[in-house]
């Protein structure tokens, strides 16, 4: 296990599967712009090791992200007569977009294991990953209308997508604290499980995806939200383009290979 810089991320790694461990438990994992330039760094150096085959990202403590660090010197109010406010779409462009499109694009699957609270910018970054799997215990809470905020990270996109607008829009405006069971049974994550086996399952997820043909997640990935913004016919035809450069990728190889000779594939491409 490696810890970085003030520890306020801990990359460890079992096999193929490396976790980020968001770790600033006092303060329910709240995000300081050095922790988000080190959750995107970890992000990168997952995607660039071939070593990794799958990304999980959980919580130190018993919350997985508050969000936004509120107290941070960047977007704090005016607090004294004389000071002006501060433009807080900068700490988007600089920080939470790289982010976000760093998430989106990784070249292997993420799974976020939400061990507790889940709010704002944090819901938003575990509903990013491509599989949630949440501690009965947590709950996810779009906490931005509560300060005058609109969903950012990335909530605006996914949350209708993965729920529906009215439901989108139930939980966007009200910010009410939705509990882990519940936001399986909408389908806005994947599974909720009992606290203590959240870990454990998460790895044994993780194991599962990595031992996969993880280029072909990735593209799986890539074309479902290609989808969501194409026609049909144009849909058909980019399943046609990322199928024909899948075919020529050493997995699809191995893997019909495999099935044609009765044996388990031994999948190693990314
Ligand atoms: O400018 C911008 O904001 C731009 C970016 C926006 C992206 C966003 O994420 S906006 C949304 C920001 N997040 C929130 O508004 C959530 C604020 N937190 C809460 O509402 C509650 O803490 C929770 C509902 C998440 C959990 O409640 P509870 O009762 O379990 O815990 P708590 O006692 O409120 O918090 C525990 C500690 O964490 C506490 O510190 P203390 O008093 O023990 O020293 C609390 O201040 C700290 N904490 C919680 N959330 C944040 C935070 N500190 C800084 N920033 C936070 N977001």
């Amino acid at each position: 296990m490696t810890a970085t810089s003030e520890a306020l991320l801990i990359t460890s790694q079992e096999g193929a599967v490396r976790t980020l461990t968001l770790n600033r438990p006092a303060a329910l994992n709240a995000f300081t712009t050095a922790l988000l330039v080190q959750l995107r760094e970890a992000l990168e150096a997952a995607a660039q090791d071939a070593g990794v085959r799958c990304v999980v990202i959980t919580g130190a403590g018993r919350g997985f992200s508050a969000g936004q660090d509120l107290s941070d010197a960047l977007i704090k109010p005016p607090m004294e007569p004389g000071e002006v406010p501060k433009d807080i779409g900068h700490l988007l462009d600089n920080y939470y977009i790289p982010l976000a499109l760093r998430l989106r694009s990784m070249p292997v699957p993420v799974i976020a294991a939400v061990n507790g609270v889940a709010a704002g910018a944090g819901a938003s970054l575990a509903l990013g990953c491509d599989l949630v799997l949440a501690a009965e215990g947590a709950s996810f809470i779009q906490a931005f209308s509560k300060i005058g905020l609109v969903p950012d990270c990335g909530g605006t996109w996914l949350l209708p997508r993965l729920v529906g607008r009215a439901k989108a829009l139930e939980l966007a405006l009200l910010g009410d604290k939705l509990p882990a069971a519940e936001a399986a049974r909408i389908g806005l994550i994947y599974r909720a499980l009992p606290d203590a086996e959240l870990a454990a399952e998460a790895q044994a997820l993780a194991q599962k995806l990595a031992a996969m043909p993880v280029k072909a997640i990735a593209a799986t990935r890539q074309a479902l939200d290609d989808a969501l913004l194409l026609d049909f016919e144009s849909a058909l035809k980019n399943e046609a383009l990322l199928q024909s450069r899948l075919g020529f990728a050493v997995d699809y190889q191995e893997g019909t290979r495999a099935f044609l000779e009765k044996r388990k594939p031994n999948f190693s491409d990314r």
